[in-house]
């Protein structure tokens, strides 16, 4: 892996899921002052500077993160496990959603429908293809296809996060078939 991926993916488990792990804390929006983070991260031994903070921020292939205006605050978009509110937007999804899951867990899925696990919100992509990647990541993919205009108009609220993720708490057996 090189050396920004490590520190990225590290970046990404400070501000979803672990801020202790470079000593900074989350604001309830989710926000992370900058400062902060650079000397928290230089202080388990990493090497960062503000420049290649910059360059993993707008290199980042799912646009996982977000600085504010000035630059001086620096959050993750979605896929926390720590209670912050990132201001998402509610949103009318289109007719059908995708989740991309492993086989290993379709018995319980097909129990309890789709749960957000350990994170805040269950994920879904607006195609197949990123759901077999988001899959393939667990074990053998296999894609659900979500039927959620029909939760929406059931009274289900949707959210897309600044990357477009599509997110919501729950999706029920009911609406859901495996593609
Ligand atoms: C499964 C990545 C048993 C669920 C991706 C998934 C995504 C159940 C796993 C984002 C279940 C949780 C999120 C139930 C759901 N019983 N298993 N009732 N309900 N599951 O990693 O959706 O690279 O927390 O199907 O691209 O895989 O991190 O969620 O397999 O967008 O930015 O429990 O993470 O983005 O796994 O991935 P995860 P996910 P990043």
């Amino acid at each position: 892996m090189e050396k920004a991926d490590k520190l990225s993916k590290f970046i990404s488990l400070v501000l979803r899921h672990n801020p202790a792990a470079a000593h900074v804390t989350l604001d309830e929006h989710g926000w992370a002052d900058v400062e902060a983070l650079l000397a928290g991260i230089r202080s388990t031994g990493r090497q960062i500077d503000m420049d290649t903070l910059e360059e993993i921020v707008a290199a980042d292939n799912k646009q996982r993160y977000s600085f504010n205006h000035d630059k001086t605050l620096i959050r993750a978009n979605q896929g926390h496990s720590v209670a912050v509110d990132v201001e998402l937007k509610e949103q009318e999804p289109p007719e059908f959603l995708y989740h991309g899951t492993a086989s290993r867990f379709l018995d319980s899925i097909g129990r309890e429908g789709l749960k957000p696990m350990s994170r805040l919100y269950v994920h879904l992509s607006k195609d197949t293809e990123t759901a077999r990647t988001v899959g393939k990541r667990h074990g053998s993919p296999v894609i659900l296809k979500v039927h959620s205009r029909e939760m929406y108009r059931d009274g289900c609220r949707f959210y897309l996060s600044e990357n477009g993720v599509w997110l919501t708490k729950k999706v029920e057996v009911k609406y859901f078939e495996r593609i």
